[in-house]
C-alpha cells in the first residue's frame, strides 16, 4: 500500500490513498503493527471468554472477582462478570493514588472566560469523597438515580465520580437542552436529586442553568425529585428553595474526605445517557459498571495510547457519550492527564483550540467533523498562527468525516505527520467499535477502517445475508461486547425490538442493528454512510448522502453540505442538497449548475443533485449532527413536524423556510 497526501482530493467512492503509520508511531505504540492487531483478533475470536476474563482482571480492580466472564443465556440481555465486586471511581482514582501517582495531574480545566485550573489525581479523589459524603447527607443511597445538569466545569466529572462512587446511577443531561427536554429524562427516570449550577458561560453568553431546573420542576411536575444541589459558576442571581436547594460551596467543603467506594456488583447501573432514537422518545440507554468501566477503559488505551507525560484533550461536552467515555471514565481510570474546556470557538476567539494546544502543550486531539469542516472555512491561517507541535495523534468522532476535511486536518492541524483515528461507535455502545490503532492499522481518509479486537462487524442486507464488496447495507455487530448497553431504562421491549430484532438472526443468533449503513472495501475496511434513514434510494441505486455531501464539499466555493432525498414520481427518491459557500463565493446559476457537474464528475450521474439550494447555515443539534429529518421535510415541501428541541439554532429554521 502507498502513502500520499498530495493527491487530489477525491469523494468517498473513488478514494484510494492509504497512510500508512510512520516508523516512529509504530515504535512508541503498544500495539505494533498489523501483524499483531490480527493476533489480538484471533485470540478474541478463539476464545472470547477467555480474552475478556483477562482484559478484565488486567485492566480493573477487583473487590472480588468474577465468577464467569459472559452469561448469553438470556440474549439480548447480557450480564458481563457476574459475581464480581468493583468500583468504578476507585478504578478511577484510588488505585492511581495507592499507586504513588497522587501528584499527576488528573484534570487540566479552563473555562470560557480564561482561568485554568489543574487538579491532581489525589486532590480529586478528595474532592470526589466530599461529594460523594455531601450526597448521602442529603439522603442519596445506592441505586438512586441523581441527574446532572452542568455546565462545563469541574465539578461535572467530580459528581458523575461521586454518584459512581457510593452506586448512585448519573443521568447527565446535557447543559443545553431545554427544561422541558430536562424535565421529561427526570421524569423518566425518577432522579432524585438533580446537580446544577447557577450558570454557565457558553459563547460569550450565560446560560441560566438553576432557572431552567426551577421551571422543570415548577408546579410538582418532578415528584421524584427531593434535593437540588447547586455549584456556584456565574454569580447570578438566582432563587433558592429552602430545604431542597443546597449551595455546593456550603455543603461539600465541610464533609470529610473518608468516604470509602460501595463495593458494587458488576451489573449494577452505573448510568442512563438519553438519545434520539429516529422517532418517538429519547431512550434512556442504561450502561452498568464493569463491562462499561472495562470498555472505557481498553478503547482508551488501545487508540490513544497515551504515555505517562503525555496530555489528552477531548473536546466534547459530557452531556454526551463521548465526554462520559472519552473526558472521564476513559481516561481517568487509566490515570490519563485529561483536559476540560468550558469554551468553544466562537467569532470572538476562533483560535481558542489551537491555543488551548499551544499553552498546555497537548498531545492528543479528539473532535468531531462538524468542528474541522467549520475550522477549514475559515482558513488555515488562523490555527497557523500557533504552534501546534506538541500534537501526535488526531481523533475524531460523531459522524463521517469526509476526505477534504480529513486531509485538511492531517496537513494543517497535523503538520502531516499525526495519524488519525476516525472513530466510529454510538451512545449505545459504550466506547469506540471501530477505529484504526495507530501503531498497527493503516488509515484511509473517510475511513473508520477496521473493527477492534473482539468486535465482529458485518454489513447484511435486509435478509441478514452478507453483501458483496463495496455494497452498501445494514452496519450489524454479531457478538456482545463488555460497553454494550444493558436495556432500555424502563422498556426493555424497546431495546429488544429497535436494536436486536431490527434483522433477522444470522445462523440463528440475534445482531446488533446500529442503525447505521456501511460498506467494506476490499481490504475489508469499513466505509459509514450515515444513519439508514440517511441512505437514499435513486432508481434503485442506493447512495449515501455522505458521499454526495463529500463530492459537494470537495468542490473549491462549498463549505459545508447536506443531502438528502425528496420523494420523486418516477426515480423513488430524488436528490437534494442544502449548501453552505465558503466567504467569498456567490451563489449564481453557474455555481449552481457548476456544482451539479462537479457531483457528476466525482461520483457518476446518479449522484447528481435534482436541486441545490443555498443557505446560511444547515439546522445542527447541539452536539452538531445536521438534522436531516428537517431537511427532508423542508426538501418534499412538508410541515417540519416532531421534536425540535435538540436543534442549535432556531433561526436556522426559518431562514430554510424561506
Ligand atoms: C459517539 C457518538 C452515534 C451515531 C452513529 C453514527 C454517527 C459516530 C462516527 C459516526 C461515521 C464515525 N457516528 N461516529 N459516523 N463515522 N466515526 O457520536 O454517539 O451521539 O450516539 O451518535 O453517530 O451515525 O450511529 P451518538
Amino acid at each position: 500500500m502507498s502513502s500520499d497526501s498530495s493527491a487530489k482530493i477525491e469523494t468517498v467512492l473513488q478514494e484510494e490513498r492509504v497512510f500508512n503509520p510512520s516508523d516512529e508511531t509504530i515504535n512508541r505504540a503498544s500495539i505494533k503493527g498489523f501483524a499483531q492487531y490480527q493476533k489480538m483478533v484471533n485470540s478474541a475470536k478463539s476464545d472470547p471468554q477467555k480474552f475478556w476474563g483477562e482484559a478484565a482482571l488486567e485492566g480493573l480492580h477487583w473487590f472480588k472477582p468474577f465468577n464467569t466472564v459472559l452469561d448469553w443465556t438470556d440474549p439480548p440481555f447480557a450480564r458481563w462478570f457476574d459475581g464480581g465486586k468493583t468500583n468504578v471511581s476507585y478504578n478511577c482514582l484510588d488505585r492511581h493514588v495507592k499507586q504513588g501517582k497522587g501528584e499527576k495531574i488528573a484534570i487540566i480545566w479552563e473555562g470560557e472566560p480564561g482561568e485554568v485550573r489543574k487538579i491532581t489525581y489525589k486532590q480529586l479523589l478528595e474532592q470526589v469523597c466530599r461529594t460523594a459524603n455531601a450526597l448521602k447527607e442529603i439522603g442519596i443511597k445506592k441505586g438512586d438515580l441523581v441527574a446532572l445538569y452542568m455546565p462545563m466545569v469541574p465539578e461535572a466529572a467530580v459528581a458523575m465520580l461521586a454518584c459512581a462512587r457510593i452506586g448512585a446511577p448519573h443521568s447527565v443531561v446535557f447543559g443545553g437542552f431545554s427544561s422541558e427536554a430536562l424535565r421529561d429524562r427526570i421524569n423518566d427516570g425518577q432522579a432524585k436529586a438533580i446537580i446544577t449550577a447557577d450558570g454557565g458561560f457558553r459563547k460569550d453568553k450565560i446560560i441560566s442553568l438553576k432557572n431552567a431546573v426551577d421551571s422543570a420542576l415548577s408546579g410538582n411536575s418532578c415528584p421524584s425529585v427531593e434535593s437540588v444541589l447547586v455549584v456556584k459558576r456565574t454569580s447570578e442571581s438566582i432563587s433558592f428553595s429552602p430545604g431542597r436547594d443546597y449551595w455546593w460551596h456550603e455543603l461539600v467543603p465541610a464533609q470529610s474526605i473518608d468516604c470509602p467506594a460501595e463495593e458494587m456488583d458488576s451489573e449494577d447501573r452505573l448510568f442512563v445517557l438519553y438519545t434520539s432514537g429516529s422517532t418517538g422518545k429519547p431512550k434512556g440507554v442504561v450502561h452498568t459498571t464493569a463491562g462499561y468501566n472495562l470498555w472505557a477503559h481498553m478503547t482508551f488505551q488501545w487508540i490513544f495510547d497515551v504515555r505517562e507525560e503525555e496530555i489528552y484533550w477531548c473536546t466534547a461536552d459530557v452531556g454526551w457519550i463521548t465526554g462520559h467515555s472519552y473526558i472521564v471514565y476513559g481516561p481517568l481510570s487509566n490515570g490519563s492527564t485529561t483536559v476540560m474546556y468550558e469554551g468553544v470557538p466562537r467569532p470572538s476567539n476562533p483560535g481558542a483550540f489551537w491555543d488551548l494546544i499551544e499553552r498546555h502543550k497537548i498531545n492528543i486531539f479528539y473532535t468531531a467533523p462538524t468542528a474541522i469542516r467549520a475550522f477549514m472555512k475559515s482558513g488555515r491561517d488562523i490555527p497557523d498562527k500557533y504552534n501546534l507541535k506538541s500534537l501526535r495523534l488526531l481523533g475524531t468522532v460523531g459522524e463521517p468525516i469526509n476526505p477534504e476535511a480529513w486531509i485538511w486536518y492531517r496537513d494543517v492541524i497535523g503538520g502531516n505527520s499525526c495519524p488519525i483515528v476516525d472513530t466510529w461507535w454510538q451512545t449505545e455502545t459504550g466506547g469506540v467499535m471501530i477505529s484504526p490503532l495507530p501503531g498497527a492499522i493503516p488509515t484511509k481518509p473517510g475511513s473508520a477502517t477496521l473493527p477492534l479486537p473482539g468486535i465482529e462487524a458485518e454489513i447484511v442486507n435486509a435478509e441478514g445475508k452478507s453483501v458483496d464488496v463495496n455494497q452498501g447495507g445494514y452496519l450489524v455487530i454479531k457478538h456482545p461486547w463488555p460497553g454494550m448497553m444493558r436495556t432500555v431504562h424502563g422498556n426493555p421491549q424497546r431495546f429488544r425490538e429497535s436494536y436486536w430484532e431490527y434483522l433477522p438472526p444470522i445462523n440463528g443468533s440475534l445482531v446488533y442493528f446500529a442503525g447505521d449503513g456501511a460498506r467494506r472495501d476490499k481490504d475489508g475496511y469499513f466505509w459509514i454512510m450515515g444513519r439508514v434513514d440517511d441512505v437514499i434510494n435513486v432508481s434503485g441505486h442506493r447512495l449515501g448522502t455522505m458521499e454526495i455531501e463529500s463530492a459537494l464539499v470537495s468542490h473549491n466555493s462549498v463549505a459545508e453540505a447536506a443531502v438528502v432525498g425528496k420523494p420523486d414520481d418516477i426515480k423513488g427518491e430524488a436528490i437534494v442538497a442544502f449548501v453552505t459557500l465558503e466567504s467569498g463565493a456567490n451563489h449564481n446559476e453557474k455555481l449552481l449548475t457548476d456544482l451539479k457537474v462537479h457531483v457528476s464528475t466525482e461520483i457518476g450521474a446518479i449522484a447528481r443533485p435534482d436541486e441545490i439550494r443555498f443557505t446560511n447555515s444547515l439546522p445542527k443539534t447541539r452536539s452538531g449532527k445536521i438534522m436531516r429529518r428537517l431537511l427532508r421535510a423542508l426538501a418534499a415541501g412538508e410541515e417540519v413536524k416532531g421534536d425540535t428541541s435538540t436543534l442549535e439554532d432556531r433561526n436556522v429554521l426559518d431562514e430554510l423556510r424561506k
